[in-house]
């Protein structure tokens, strides 16, 4: 075995089989590019080379490393666009891809830029770049339709979706599928050598630029595709910008629609909402990365949740999801039965949907077992209690789990706002105590907080963490404090949408400004759904003076507005299912009495600088790790827009600076002590990386 880092090199006769390692998955980094392309020129050079076989050690390859376009050596040379698809395009020596794993985004384009491919079966292949709000960019929306045909390169390229082997193959994406991918493709090497060396013509080998997009319809469906995603506002710019290079594919020569696609693609690729994208998905990663302890982890294989309402019931889902045996608890039959049913319900839900085989709903019920009394969590690795959230109720419940579940279960509290230490301090073994707070409903909502005690042991929380993830969540570890990371920050976003009706704004104007700038939900809106009661009795339970932001979310609790439970509350809900504004509302306040206009763009300032705002005074205390860790629970599980990337991330893009100006002004503007500046805030760098 002979080679660089990023690449093994070895030889079967006369074929040279170069093999991609850079765990885990290929990413195409500039090191490996330079590499690859180092192996490609010295193959092509050397005379007793007949063939060469790409492939990669574990996965093919996951693309373009989403770490370095920011640095900039994403667009560095040696790139994956023109140098080293075009150098695959000019070699004499044919090139057989053996695809493993994934070949996802430049994977996939490396391959396609091949002579020919060969996948495993239950491999991944397709160009996921327009759900990061960028699009392929290394000959992807060129050589795809050349491929496949246009209709299929459309439907891959705008949704994102990858196919597997046995899709590719039927679709003409890999020319074979073989559960032994290099020796197949040494095979076809031999076949495609031979050809080559039989004719004059020096690029005798396949090469899908030679080929044309020779479909008659393919202009008019590149055009109404185009049309109709001009008109959708959800449709981003990625998805534009691909259609834009597939315009090109079937209209132009092959290397103008490239240069097209590489053009297109590299202004794309900086813009802010790529950028977001970016930030995301690795924020996401990196949030789920916690040290794992040498002691050992728990692999939850057997579960108990505790609780059997809409909460437990998620979490049950979500167990069985994973595989995990699950028994759900509560205090009577017929709670346990109901939910019981209503989770087969949902099972089979899922099955005529699609999401689910008939098999794995079969397994997943008999992975089900409802039972009375807390007994049922003895035998188990991990108790998910998910009852009503009630400090005395909660410590009960522990100190029964105490004598009942055998040493080294998780104990697992869902609470999301009570000080799990107090929990905690139920049990003889605080250890072993952790929260994992859930949102609803838990089977869909992908964000888990998972709360660090005072006292979890580091491997208590590496297993929560690992199980998270296995129920296929984005874990993010809080500390111990109220509100943890997400109610605290939003608590403040909601206040400040509270202060600008006490100044005069309509409610439903807030929740249209803010829902127009992103947010899924304005925040009258999400306090009906919440409902009002809720943060009323909480803030009547707290000790303090009372805060006058609250005044009117005050006043229209006091008259039993709940929100959508009770059919009116900052809305009114008819029975069909539409709302209005509840102008009784307006009785409460002055509408539009305030001294100064207020435009849209303080509607939206106030409301997200004071995520900001709070964000830092989380990130000064240590609550959360990281700006990426508050930015990743905020777009995960409150709407924050995901083109916005978070509230950190937007106050950098903004600029510390300005933000901080801003925060000055609305200090002396409102008068509310919130806004007193923040030296942690100050002393930030603009550009936050995960
Ligand atoms: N860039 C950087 N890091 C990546 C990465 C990528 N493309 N893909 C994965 N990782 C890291 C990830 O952060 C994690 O790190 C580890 O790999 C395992 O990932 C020119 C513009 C491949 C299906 O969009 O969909 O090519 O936490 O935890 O669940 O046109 O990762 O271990 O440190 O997700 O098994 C297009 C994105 C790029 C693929 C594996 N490619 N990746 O899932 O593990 S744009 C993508 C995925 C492009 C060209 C362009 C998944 C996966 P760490 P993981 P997984």
């Amino acid at each position: 075995m002979a080679g660089s880092a990023r690449v093994d090199q070895h030889r079967e006769g006369d074929v040279l089989i170069v093999t991609m390692v850079n765990p885990p998955v290929n990413t195409l980094g500039r090191p490996l590019r330079r590499d690859l392309l180092a192996a490609l020129e010295n193959a092509e050079a050397d005379p007793t080379i007949k063939a060469v076989v790409v492939t990669g050690r574990g996965n093919f390859s996951a693309g373009a490393d989403l770490a370095e376009f920011d640095s900039g050596e994403g667009l560095a040379e040696p790139t994956l666009h023109l140098t080293i698809a075009g150098y695959l395009d000019s070699m004499k020596t044919p090139t057989i891809a053996a695809i493993t794993g994934v070949a996802l985004g430049g994977g996939l384009e490396l391959a396609l830029a091949c002579s020919a491919r060969i996948a495993e079966r239950d491999s991944r292949l397709g160009l996921p770049e327009t759900t990061l709000g960028f699009m392929p960019g290394a000959g992807g929306t060129q050589r795809l339709p050349r491929a496949i045909g246009i209709e299929a390169a459309l439907d891959l390229i705008m949704t994102g979706r990858s196919v597997d082997g046995s899709q590719a193959l039927s679709m003409g994406l890999v020319d074979a599928i073989d559960s032994d991918v290099i020796a197949a493709a040494i095979a076809m090497a031999a076949r495609l050598a031979a050809s080559a060396s039989a004719s004059a013509n020096a690029n005798a080998k396949p090469r899908l630029r030679d080929d044309a997009v020779e479909e008659p319809l393919a202009e008019a469906l590149v055009e109404a595709a185009r049309r109709s995603a001009a008109r959708n506002p959800r449709v981003n710019a990625g998805v534009l910008d691909a259609l834009a290079a597939l315009s090109a594919a079937v209209t132009l020569p092959f290397d103008k629609g490239l240069a097209r696609e590489f053009e297109l693609f590299r202004s794309l690729a900086l813009q802010p909402e790529a950028r977001a994208a970016r930030y995301r998905f690795l924020s996401e990663r990196a949030a789920g990365r916690v040290p794992t302890p040498d002691e050992s982890t728990t692999p939850v294989s057997r579960a108990a949740v505790v609780g059997a309402g809409t909460m437990g019931r998620g979490i049950t889902l979500a167990l069985l999801g994973a595989g995990v045996v699950t028994t759900i608890i509560d205090t009577d039959l017929e709670r346990v039965d109901s939910a019981v049913a209503a989770i087969a319900a949902e099972l089979e839900r899922s099955v005529s949907k699609g999401r689910l085989s008939g098999r794995q709903r079969d397994e997943q019920l008999a992975s089900l077992t409802g039972v009375v009394g807390l007994d049922g969590a003895a035998d188990v690795d991990a108790v998910i209690e998910a009852v009503f959230e009630d400090l005395q109720v909660k410590i009960d419940v522990f100190a029964q789990l105490d004598s009942i579940a055998r040493p080294g279960t998780i104990l697992a509290s869902n609470t999301s706002s009570l000080d799990l230490n107090l929990i905690a301090g139920a049990t003889k073994r605080p250890e072993s105590v952790v929260g994992m707070h859930f949102f609803s409903p838990a089977n869909i909502m992908k964000l888990v907080e998972v709360v660090n005690g005072a006292h979890t042991a580091p491997a208590t929380l590496a297993s929560t963490v690992a199980l998270a993830k296995r129920m296929k969540k984005i874990p993010v570890v809080a500390e111990v404090g109220p509100g943890f990371i997400g109610n605290r920050i939003f608590d403040q976003y909601l206040r400040q949408a509270n202060s600008l009706v006490l100044e005069g704004l309509e409610p439903s104007r807030v929740d249209r400004v803010l829902e127009a700038w992103g947010m899924a939900m304005g925040p009258f809106r999400v306090l009906d759904v919440i409902g009002n009661d809720v943060p009323w009795m909480a803030r009547r339970a707290a000790p303090g003076a009372k805060d006058p932001a609250w005044a009117i979310a005050d006043a229209v609790a006091e008259r039993g507005w709940f929100g959508r439970k009770s059919g009116i509350g900052w809305y009114r809900y008819a029975a069909d299912g539409s709302s209005s504004p509840n102008s009784e509302v307006g009785s409460l306040y002055s509408p539009g009495r305030g001294d100064r206009a207020i435009d849209d763009a303080e509607i939206v300032e106030r409301c997200v600088l004071a995520m900001v705002r709070e964000a830092a005074d989380v990130l000064e205390a240590a609550i959360a790790a990281s700006s990426a860790d508050v930015d990743t629970v905020m777009v995960n599980g409150y709407g924050f827009p995901a083109r916005h990337g978070g509230p950190w991330f937007f106050a950098s893009d903004l600029g510390f600076d300005r933000a901080n100006r801003a925060m000055v002004k609305w200090a002396r503007v409102t008068s509310d002590p919130f806004w007193e500046p923040s030296t942690f805030l100050r002393s930030r760098e603009d550009r936050p990386t995960p």
